[in-house]
């Protein structure tokens, strides 16, 4: 057996004792690298970042204005759906309670849920108490760096769990949409494109809620 996989499985079972490993994963040391369909162009004079429906009024950041929203750094751990998890990730962005609370973003008072949609049309939907979570984030930078293009470039969501924080919903990495270009806000729940495909809705990692 390899050192790599020796301390992969020392790690594992720290994580594990630690009750930080969800029923049905296994702990990865590296960063695997999975979504449906290519890896969108990033184009900075034309991108731009939009929340709309039923918000007070709809609004657009262009990437430099987007830039200097006030930032927030969250530690999480990673749990795919696949079942391989990832430890303590280090994630830097900017959060929607943050944005909120400082009335930036003025929603409705009926809001219920919040659909991310990405580049080429990919959609997930979450409650949006739970996007108001300290374990989501719409990050631009890992691990001190910025996003490479296979990990969201420039814009992704991003949730996991926060150790210690089991007061918190956890749901699987899908819920977090790589290539972030708009946040839809809704007074009904509706299913994104792994929800419409037989995914979980709720997809608690600690039930391993994975399909319906
Ligand atoms: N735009 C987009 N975002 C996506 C996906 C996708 O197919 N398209 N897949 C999701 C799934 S299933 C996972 S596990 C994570 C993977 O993120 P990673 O490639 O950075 O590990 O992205 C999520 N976000
Ligand atoms: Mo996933």
């Amino acid at each position: 057996m390899g050192s790599f996989e020796t301390n992969r499985r020392k790690e594992e079972e720290r994580i594990r004792e630690e009750d930080r490993l969800p029923p049905g994963q296994s702990l990865t040391l590296k960063f695997p690298v999975l979504h449906y369909g290519p890896v969108p162009v990033f184009t900075p004079s034309t991108w731009d970042f939009r929340i709309w429906g039923e918000v007070e009024e709809e609004k657009s950041w262009t990437w430099d204005q987007f830039l200097k929203l006030p930032r927030t750094q969250v530690n999480i751990d990673l749990h795919c759906v696949t079942r391989w998890s990832k430890a303590d990730t280090l994630w830097e962005g900017v959060s929607l309670r943050s944005m909120v609370e400082s009335g930036l973003i003025r929603i409705k008072p009926n809001v219920t849920h919040v659909m991310q949609h990405a580049e080429h049309g990919y959609t997930t939907n979450l409650p949006l108490e739970v996007f108001l979570q300290d374990n989501f984030l719409m990050a631009t930078h890992f691990d001190g760096k910025p996003l490479t293009p296979d990990h969201g470039y420039p814009l992704r969501g991003v949730i996991g769990h926060i150790p210690s924080r089991d007061d918190l919903e956890s749901p699987y990495l899908w819920k977090g949409a790589k290539w972030l270009r708009s946040l839809e806000f809704m007074t009904a729940d509706r299913l994104g494109f792994w929800e419409k495909g037989g995914y979980h809705n709720r997809a608690d990692v600690w039930n391993e809620e994975r399909f319906r």
